[in-house]
């Protein structure tokens, strides 16, 4: 069974178009015109060996909050797609990364239930056309849209760039673990029968 989701979603203020391949190979094609944005989805479909397609067009002449929030909501929406009724599937995952001096856990859970901890310390105000609070708007409409349970915490780490890559490597890599098949798992991974 493929596991690939493809939304499209218009609003008056952003345009997106996603397609998500959680069996992928890592691939990705993202256009989402705030520069680092694109630089932080290509290393989440990289580091989680998903395919990847995003194509927004937002109103970047308010600020990059819409378009963020909104790619979040629909990258949320396209991972809840995909992962079906999540039979067989690992459900938990988690990942300690290390990028240089940075170092951030993330751990989630596809249980069906949101719920964002966020725990980044990010001192400037942008990197690149990226606004740093954005990070977590992002993580939070993820979050959301997935129903999922997401843990990010910065264990160390002082450099906003690698501190907010190693957070997106950190939630791919963490996805890739808990969207994986386990052949010890039978129907899904709940002793309530349901996710
Ligand atoms: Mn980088």
């Amino acid at each position: 069974m493929d596991r690939i989701s493809e939304i499209t979603r218009n609003t008056n203020e952003t345009r997106i178009y996603m397609k998500l391949n959680l069996d992928g190979s890592g691939k990705s094609d993202i256009h989402t015109g705030i520069g680092f944005f694109d630089h932080m989805l290509n290393s989440f479909a990289r580091h989680g060996f998903f395919d990847l397609t995003v194509k927004v067009e937002g109103d970047l002449m308010v600020d990059t909050h819409h378009t963020i929030e909104d790619t979040g909501i629909v990258l949320g929406q396209a991972i809840a797609r995909a992962v079906g009724d999540k039979k067989g599937i690992a459900r938990y995952g988690s990942m300690l990364l290390p990028m240089d001096e940075a170092l951030v856990l993330c751990a989630l859970d596809l249980c069906g239930r949101p719920y964002l901890v966020y725990d980044l310390e990010l001192d400037r105000e942008k990197v690149g056309e990226l606004e740093t609070e954005m990070v977590r708007e992002f993580f939070y409409a993820v979050s959301y849209g997935a129903m999922m349970n997401l843990h990010i915490k910065q264990l160390s780490g002082f450099n906003n760039h690698h501190i907010i890559e190693a957070a997106f490597k950190a939630f791919a890599r963490a996805l890739d673990g808990a969207t994986t098949f386990d052949p010890r798992v039978t129907g899904v991974l709940s002793t309530k029968g349901s996710l």
